[in-house]
Order: structure tokens, then sequence, then C-alpha cells
């Protein structure tokens, strides 16, 4: 399964890393892409979106599931 969330307020490459290692925390996440200029992330794997959307809030970014 993959997932696209759009992520607001990554602004430099930390706070990329940030999200990357925070979706990446999550139950059954498999593979995590963060493109930073885009506010995009592509995650592949079971986890939920509801708790892929937590784990970037928890990091101070705003998360939704892109349509
Ligand atoms: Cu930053």
């Amino acid at each position: 399964m993959i997932t696209e969330l759009k992520v607001e307020g990554m602004s430099c490459g930390h706070c990329k890393m940030s999200v990357e290692k925070a979706l990446k925390s999550v139950r059954g996440v498999e593979k995590v892409e963060v493109f930073l200029r885009e506010g995009k992330a592509v995650v592949e794997g079971s986890a939920p979106a509801d708790q892929l959307i937590a784990a970037v809030q928890e990091e101070g970014y705003s998360a939704s599931v892109r349509q």
C-alpha cells in the first residue's frame, strides 16, 4: 500500500530528515520518501494514514492525505 501525504511547514533538509525519521518510526512502514520542495511524502507499507499524520504532527508539521 502506498500513501501520499501533503506535508506543510518543511523549510530545509533538517525538516525533511525529521519527517522521514518520524514516518519511518511508525509500525508497518517499509519505505519513506520525502520531497521537501513539493511538500510531499510517499510512504510504503501497511501503516494507516492517521498514524502517519500523527507522527508528522508530533514533529511540528501539518500533514494530510493527498487526494
Ligand atoms: Cu528545517
